[in-house]
């Protein structure tokens, strides 16, 4: 096998800019793949190559495998790293990128195709001795049957798409009568989103929290780096991750975590992977999904275990031990994310659109700031609305928290709305503070998407108009912002007045 040189990235924004740091950190070159809409994107510019696939739409561009195949080949990368979404949990891409004589960083297709489908899954790591929901290991194929299961272990149910994951697909049902509906939409849903109508039930676990561990396998063995409390979340998207969690102490960090490494083990996993797991108030955990890629929030559980994770990816790709001691590993202090997205929390959370013409970065002690755009980039609608992550670490969660207010308090964002504010806020709640925290704790808390009126604030912008009016009026010099006609008149009028 040719060793690994030079490292395709098939992806874009601040993972193709992370994946790319780790390659020049390791050595690697760094061939950079964009859309005609990420022409001036910072991931294209860092890295040492950079091939244009085609028209914004991901469909063109990041999802065309053809395209990203033919980079791979013209450029001479001899290895592709997918980042996370577009195309990394397909197995048919990781097929498609070993067949093409290319190294693909991340699992074996096998173990990407046995963890998407969500039964197979359920049944592979029943057999591992994984704690999975309670529940049925096969699709439903007779509502007869289903109607059985559900009696036997008791409503409330949940009825899942068996290709799902992400939550399409999926409903509650609380009492038998709204069984076989909800077993008819969770179907047609997941017919539409996956091609692909089965369905099975499990028993449904009320009020948990998502927690989930981190691994780490090499061609010689597999390691956890703990977990990632992920419970605030909005329809699916995580909104703030931290690690470790407040809800596991050392003994149930080490039960979950040999959980993972059986899981990885069940199915011949290589590289960085996470199960997701469901925490329940009572202690007990339960397998849910595992993730076969590295994921947005991963520098969380970096900062406390002090690995670089994608480096780490790139080592295993190439056939090295990964550089994990291998006695038992414990979290280092706390690492808290924000995701500063450009939803407008005061707006239903619609994302936003504009050119970014102003950005102060945090930064200073315990600060990261992982971002793939920069002023001058337009926040369009044709990719996810993530603008950065602002990832903090304290020495404990007091210290990380309380250094996330100040960054938040740092950080400037012009041109495009962003939902900083309503981080803020989150990240000073009491209840938040508390930890008293599990995946609905958002539907609970709509206030926290309102603005507080802020006297300061009043205070200093009336100040601030003042001003500004004031400036105006003695100014000889025309106002800004004056279109092109009416600043020609603007600028007779103030040299006559000059001349005065
Ligand atoms: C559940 C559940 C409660 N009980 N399964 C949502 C996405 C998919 N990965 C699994 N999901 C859930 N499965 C049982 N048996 C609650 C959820 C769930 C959820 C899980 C993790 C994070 C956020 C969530 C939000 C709503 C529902």
């Amino acid at each position: 096998m040719t060793p690994i040189t030079r490292v395709l990235v098939a992806n874009r924004g601040e993972i193709a800019l992370r994946i790319i740091r780790a390659c020049h950190e390791e050595g690697l070159e760094a061939v950079a793949v964009y859309s005609s809409a990420d022409r001036l994107s910072p991931h294209v510019r860092a890295a040492d190559f950079a091939v244009e696939l085609g028209d914004a739409p991901p469909a063109e561009s990041y999802l065309h495998i053809p395209r990203l195949l033919d980079a791979a080949r013209r450029t001479g990368a001899q290895a592709v790293h997918p980042g996370y979404g577009f195309l990394a949990e397909r197995a048919a891409f990781a097929e498609a990128v070993e067949q093409a004589g290319l190294v693909f960083i991340g699992p074996p297709s096998a173990a990407i195709r046995a963890m998407g489908d969500k039964t197979e899954a359920r049944r592979r790591m029943r057999a591992a001795g994984v704690p999975v929901v309670p529940g049925a290991d096969e699709a439903i194929t007779d509502p007869t049957v289903a109607r059985r299961l559900a009696g036997e272990m008791g409503y409330p149910v949940m009825v899942k798409a068996a290709a799902g994951g992400g939550g399409k697909g999926m409903r509650v049902v609380r009492a038998e009568e709204d069984l076989d509906a909800a077993l008819a939409t969770a179907g047609s849903e997941a017919l539409k989103a996956f091609g692909d109508a089965s369905v099975y039930i499990e028993k449904f676990i009320e009020r948990p929290r998502h927690v989930e561990i981190q691994i780490l396998a090499d061609a010689e063995r597999a390691v956890h780096l703990g977990e990632r409390e992920c419970s605030v979340q909005r329809r699916h998207q995580k909104v703030v991750e931290e690690a470790p969690s407040m809800a596991v102490d050392a003994a149930l960090r080490e039960r979950m975590g040999a959980a993972a490494v059986a899981a990885a083990a069940a199915v011949g996993y290589r590289s960085a992977g996470t199960c997701e797991f469901l925490l329940a108030a009572d202690g007990s955990f339960f397998f849910l999904e595992m993730n076969t890629r590295i994921q947005v929030e991963h520098p969380v559980t970096e900062l406390v275990y002090g690995v670089d994770l994608v480096r780490e990816q790139l080592r295993i790709a190439r056939g090295l031990p990964m550089r994990v001691p291998a006695g038992p590993l414990a979290p280092h202090g706390w690492a808290i994310e924000c995701r500063i997205t450009s939803e407008d929390p005061s707006n239903g959370f619609l994302p936003s659109t504009g050119r970014l013409t102003y950005l102060r970065v945090p930064a200073g002690p315990g600060v990261r700031w992982d971002s793939g755009v920069e002023v001058g980039n337009d926040v369009t609608l044709h990719y996810d609305s993530m603008i950065a992550k602002l990832i903090v670490w304290g020495q404990d969660r007091d210290e990380a928290l309380r250094r996330m207010v100040r960054a938040l308090d740092e950080l400037v964002i012009v041109g495009v709305a962003s939902n900083q504010a309503f981080q803020r806020r989150l990240v000073t709640d009491d209840a938040f503070r508390a930890g008293q925290i599990d995946i609905q704790f958002l539907d609970r808390r709509p206030d926290l998407a309102e603005a507080k009126p802020d006297a300061a604030l009043t205070t200093a912008a009336a100040i601030a108009a003042a001003l500004s009016e004031d400036a105006a009026r003695h100014s000889r010099k025309p106002a800004v912002g004056e279109s092109d006609a009416a600043h020609s008149a603007w600028l007779a009028r103030a040299r006559a007045e000059g001349l005065r």
